[in-house]
């Protein structure tokens, strides 16, 4: 156990030296799992996942529908507002901008922001730069298999942060919903579940922007 924490905290060392390490966050080897409520239930003939709001005309995918959608391969480093980190995490799934590019959604100029809605009552927003990001995905796999059920299966909006990377605000991973079924674009930035019950509205994880001032 002692050589355990002892390499961790090495790792950890090793992380925080090479700028990987948000201020206030320990290096973590586990995966927990955190979330308000119950594990939905899928049922994949009742399944869509709709976009709406600032587009062209909604979209209404079935899940065999989204599953055939191209997807893409990338690796994140997770930061939970409980402070923990976990590092060069795999994960598959579709782009944002894969759904503009094939042509299955057009924004309209005034779409800014965009608010995830979860399965149940969860939904979390985020600027819609940020969602056409590297930095988000609709994650559909985790280490090559298809998400489990405590994961948010079959769907989850996943924002991780891409080390070296300056362009992009990198948010804590409240900021991505399990359970995903719906993106609602926005002209005006609406609060999700958490922004509305005191977290911070932005969440850069190297401001440490937990709580809303
Ligand atoms: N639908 C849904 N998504 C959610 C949550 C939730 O309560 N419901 N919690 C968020 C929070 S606070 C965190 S830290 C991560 C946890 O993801 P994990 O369980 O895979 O670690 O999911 C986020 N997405
Ligand atoms: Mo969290």
């Amino acid at each position: 156990m002692q050589t355990n924490f002892q390499e961790r905290k090495k790792r950890e060392t090793a992380m925080r030296k090479a700028g990987r390490l948000p201020p206030g966050q320990v290096l973590t080897e586990k995966f927990p799992v955190l979330h308000y409520g119950a594990i939905p239930q899928f049922d994949k003939s009742k399944w869509n996942f709709r976009v709406w709001g600032e587009v062209e005309g909604p979209l209404n995918l079935s899940w065999e529908s989204f599953s055939k959608l191209p997807r893409e391969k990338v690796v994140f480093d997770l930061h939970c507002v409980t402070r923990w980190s976990k590092f060069d995490t795999c994960w598959e799934g579709v782009r944002f901008n894969t759904l503009i590019e094939m042509g299955l959604i057009a924004l309209k100029p005034d779409a800014k922001f965009i608010l995830q809605h979860a399965e149940n009552i969860y939904s979390s927003n985020l600027p819609i730069e940020l969602v056409r990001s590297d930095t988000f995905l609709l994650a559909t796999h985790y280490n090559g298999h298809p998400l489990t059920p405590e994961r948010g299966f079959p769907l989850r909006g996943l924002v991780g942060a891409i080390p070296g990377n300056k362009e992009f605000k990198d948010v804590y991973l409240w900021k991505g919903a399990k359970w995903l079924n719906g993106l609602e674009i926005l002209s005006v930035d609406q609060k999700g579940f958490w922004e509305q019950s005191g977290y911070h509205n932005r969440g850069d994880i190297w401001k440490e922007e937990r709580l809303a001032e």
